[in-house]
């Protein structure tokens, strides 16, 4: 017996169990171990049926993505165990049920719709989430799940990668029975009620009456197609799932198998599958602090409070809200204070509006919100936040007063998105306690918690750190101290060639354009307009003693600022706002070209390869220098802060990963152009160009 799977002869049932922890991903090993487990119970004489399940919390997470890598050369779908394992189940002569608990995803699922009969526990969930890896279905579940489920459905399923509950997967045909019980003694149940009944193995394979009618799917498939477009930023997976889907209705299955398998080994050989699958470890890579362990302490968080109601404060008020955590917010007026609760309120009817909330929940929730505009009543907070404005005299004048009234203990975080942690812990006496928390707007909505690391900050406040941006369903990535930290500080570089190609001659929509063509959630100057072009002016305030001398400074933005463009909150930015929607503003067109001209600058046309190569390059080469520094501990970690943070598109991996997939050698070559054509700011990093020249890459390159 392997030690991958469990087998055991129960009366005269064959359970195997998948017993490969922690989401029995289904390796080859493990596929191997089934398939022959299996073969063993159709010879046995005294075996009528076999269950095949999940030791601990799940069936099965699917295939075993880390061995994808090795699998990208192959050439035939016999060189994929799963295949054969699937196939060996369907065949099997005696009945086969599937007894799912947790999640049967992916290959997970595929095997479970290859058993004969299935039968789950009511919160499990079934689905195929290879599309968010850059892939399809390759172990024939994009041909059998239509035969169970209907082509539309199947379609919907593969391209959307949504985990669907059990209930509502038995509804749709996927799940036979569900269970209230006991799993395993309800699964041995129905094997019993299967044979007694005489009841043949069911081939999901031989099914046909649910495949429906060729152009009725057509329609059915263009209409998701235009859906999925909505979405999709330039992944290529969620068509290729639907074009795999619609040969199931189109041909045989074992053609449709063929055909699922020339997509899948295409999808596996793709940029899209490597960034994606980048960006899947990479998620979880960023959870392992090195030095911080399972036994490093923890320090109790059960209550919070947050200096400042504004759209930041409220936001992270809700994240906290929202993981049961109560928070008494400090405000220095009642006006503001009540506002900003209102404010919170409204954002939850929104919600409500929308059916993603009941009512009863918003006043739940609105319990766990106080106020006060008293220092002292913040006293007994296990966390305080600070989000107000960002300003290093204000943040040392808050962090002062929460110093003098903290309970020994506390954490005392700052919201900061640029400036130096240390600056603002030295003006206490506990400067181990004092950590960057900065949350991205909406912040309880957007994902990333960049987590930055004082000097003095203590191990336990970094354990605890990490372990609340779980709880908050965060991503949450530690980072060091400097201006702007790795987001911010690579986005500076960024907005400046976004806004010198505009003193150049390109346009504010071309450059938007170019950038949501390459995936970009929004372009440079939206974000600009969206966040504020007030908030980039007054960070600009706290830095502009330190930029270089003679160093290009944008002349657009600052000249926005003084004419009350703040952008979209007052509906003049970059652009001009009808609602949210943003149409191109000829005057700031005229006062992008009259800066340029009193400048000298001669204005050209600008290509969108340039204007991406410029923002994009530049961003990478701030990159190689903070890792060089040391301000993030892997290009991982940049990565997950820009997919996360600031709506990079996942199938690029990130900004680091797309420079790897560009080639650094190129990516170095480009930045020296650039630093012959527009000066020292473009000077490549000395990690880049050790990289371009050894032929290495930012992934593949660790500080030891
Ligand atoms: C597929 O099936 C292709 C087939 O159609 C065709 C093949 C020919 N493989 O997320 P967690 C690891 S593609 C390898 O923290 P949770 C994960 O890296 C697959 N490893 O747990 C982590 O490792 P570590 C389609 C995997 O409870 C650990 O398990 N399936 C896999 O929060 C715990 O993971 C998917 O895309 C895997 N398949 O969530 C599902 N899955 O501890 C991908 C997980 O070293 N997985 N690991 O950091 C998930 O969505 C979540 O892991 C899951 C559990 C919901 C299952």
């Amino acid at each position: 017996m392997s030690e991958l799977i469990q087998v055991e002869v129960r009366d005269d049932v064959t359970v195997i169990s998948l017993t490969n922890p922690p989401v029995n991903a289904l390796s080859q090993a493990v596929c191997r171990a089934v398939f022959s487990a299996v073969e063993d119970a159709a010879r046995a004489d005294d075996v009528c049926a076999i269950i095949i399940t999940g030791a601990g919390k799940t069936f099965s997470g699917g295939a075993d993505i880390s061995e994808f890598g090795s699998l990208q050369q192959s050439t035939s779908d016999s060189e994929f165990p799963i295949h054969s394992m699937i196939n060996g189940i369907e065949n099997c002569s005696k009945p086969v049920i599937a007894a799912i608990h947790g999640n049967a995803l992916g290959g997970g699922l595929e095997t479970a719709i290859g058993c004969h009969y299935r039968i789950a526990v009511a919160d499990a969930r079934v689905g195929f989430p290879e599309v968010n890896l850059g892939l399809i279905p390759g172990a024939m579940g994009t041909q059998r799940l239509p035969r169970l489920c209907g082509l539309p459905k199947a379609a919907e399923i593969c391209a959307s990668g949504e985990m669907i509950p059990a209930r509502v997967a038995h509804e749709l045909g996927i799940i036979d029975r569900i269970t209230d019980g006991d799993l395993l003694d309800d699964a041995h149940e129905y094997a019993r009620e299967l044979v007694g009944m005489g009841d043949a193995p069911r081939k999901t394979s031989e099914i046909t009456d649910r495949l429906g009618d060729i152009a009725e799917n057509a329609i059915a498939l263009e209409q998701l197609r235009k859906v999925v477009s909505k979405r999709a930023r330039g992944q290529e997976s969620p068509f290729r799932c639907i074009e795999a889907v619609e040969a199931a209705g189109q041909g045989s299955f074992e053609d449709g198998s063929q055909n699922e398998f020339r997509i899948f080994a295409e999808c596996l050989q793709s940029t899209q599958s490597q960034g994606l699958i980048h960006a899947f470890f990479g998620e979880r890579a960023v959870s392992k602090v090195p030095g911080i362990t399972k036994d490093t302490p923890r320090r109790p968080v059960d209550s919070a409070a947050v200096i400042g109601a504004g759209t930041m404060g409220g936001g992270i008020t809700m994240a906290y809200v929202n993981a049961g955590i109560p928070v008494i917010i400090k405000e220095v007026s009642q006006e503001q204070l009540e506002k900003g609760i209102e404010r919170i309120r409204q954002t939850y009817g929104i919600s409500v509006k929308r059916g993603r909330m009941a009512e009863a929940d918003v006043d739940r929730k609105m319990t766990m919100i106080t106020g006060t505009t008293d220092y002292a009543r913040i006293s007994d907070a296990d966390i305080i936040v600070e989000a107000a404005f960002e300003g290093m005299d204000l943040k040392k004048q808050i962090f002062g007063e929460l110093d003098r009234i903290a309970k020994p203990g506390a954490i005392l975080a700052s919201n900061t998105s640029t400036l130096d942690i240390d600056a603002i812990a030295a003006v206490t006496g506990r400067p181990e306690s004092v950590i960057g928390h900065h949350f991205f707007s909406p912040a309880n909505v957007m994902k990333l918690l960049e987590m930055v690391r004082g000097k003095e900050t203590a191990d336990d406040v970094i354990a605890t750190s990490m372990d609340l941006a779980k709880r908050l369903r965060k991503v949450g990535v530690l980072v060091g101290n400097c201006f702007g930290f790795v987001g911010n500080r690579m986005f500076w570089p960024y907005q400046r060639e976004a806004q010198f190609v505009l003193e150049e001659g390109a346009t504010v929509a071309q450059v938007d354009n170019a950038h949501l063509q390459f995936g970009m959630a929004m372009g440079p100057h939206a974000v600009s307009d969206l966040s504020g072009i007030d908030v980039f002016w007054r960070i600009n305030q706290e830095i502009k003693d330190t930029i270089p001398i003679g160093m290009r400074q944008p002349l657009v933005s600052d000249r926005l600022y003084e004419l009350g463009h703040y952008g979209q909150k007052i509906g003049a930015g970059w652009y001009r706002y009808e609602g949210r929607n943003a149409i191109p503003d000829p005057e700031v067109q005229q006062l992008i070209e009259s800066c340029a001209a009193e400048a000298g600058i001669a204005r050209r046309d600008v290509s969108d390869e340039e204007i991406i190569e410029r923002t994009m390059f530049s961003m990478a080469n701030e990159g190689a220098l903070i890792l060089q520094e040391g301000i993030a501990m892997r290009s991982v970690d940049i990565d997950i802060v820009y997919l996360y943070g600031y709506g990079f598109p996942a199938w690029r991996g990130g900004p680091m990963k797309y420079a790897d997939t560009v080639g650094l050698k190129k990516v170095y070559d480009r930045i020296c152009y650039y630093r012959e054509a527009h000066g020292f700011w473009w000077e490549p990093a000395p990690l880049l160009r050790e990289l371009a020249e050894s032929g290495g890459t930012f992934s593949g390159w660790s500080a030891s």
